[in-house]
């Protein structure tokens, strides 16, 4: 796994100037300190998104909103900068199974994953033909990483399972999307 994990931070690797930039640009757009949701949209400059993007976005944001305060204070948004474009797989991953994790008591029903995979067909399926329906990537998902088939998909399970299998880790490391997502739009808003 050294080794694929490697050439994925390469090639999404960000300059540490650019992170600068972003972290200025914060100051700039959010000098109480504190950013809500209506300005998180606007800093990534998805005022118009569907509906899917903005609950995708919604749930970003409080994966993001650590003490869960609801706003993004300086220090979360440093936090979730570095994590989403220079962060290790591994603690990518981790993020991600917290994004899937609805109801946070550290497992994944057939529901929650459903629910975001549903979100991120929408998006990816408007870039390039994906030739799976939801139902079916939630299927083959759990046949795959459901290794003790209990319904349920455990931490270990997500973790081992993504690092297996390439399919696998583009449907669930959901920030190595985002990062991509996220530079471009930012060249709008900049
Ligand atoms: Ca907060
Ligand atoms: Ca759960
Ligand atoms: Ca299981």
């Amino acid at each position: 796994m050294g080794q694929e994990e490697s050439v994925l931070v390469m090639q999404k690797e960000v300059d540490p100037a650019r992170i600068q930039e972003l972290c200025m640009s914060f100051m700039k757009e959010c000098p109480s300190g504190a950013l809500h949701l209506h300005e998180f949209k606007r800093i990534l400059g998805i005022q118009n998104a569907s509906e899917e993007e903005s609950v995708y976005i919604e749930t970003i944001f409080r994966s993001f909103d650590t003490n869960k305060d609801n706003a993004i204070d300086f220090m979360e948004y440093v936090a979730a900068l570095h994590l989403m474009l220079r962060g290790k797989l591994e603690d990518r991953l981790k993020w991600s199974f917290k994004v899937y994790d609805q109801d946070g008591n550290g497992r994944l029903d057939r529901q929650e994953v459903t629910r975001i995979i549903k979100i991120i067909y929408k998006i990816k399926s408007k870039n390039k033909n994906i030739d799976m329906m939801p139902a079916e990537i939630c299927d083959r998902i759990f046949q795959l990483i459901d290794e003790n088939d209990d319904g349920q998909i455990s931490l270990a399970e997500f973790m081992e399972g993504a690092q297996k299998d390439p399919w696998l880790l583009d449907m669930l490391a959901l920030d190595v999307n985002a990062s991509a997502w996220v530079s471009q739009n930012w060249s709008k808003t900049t």
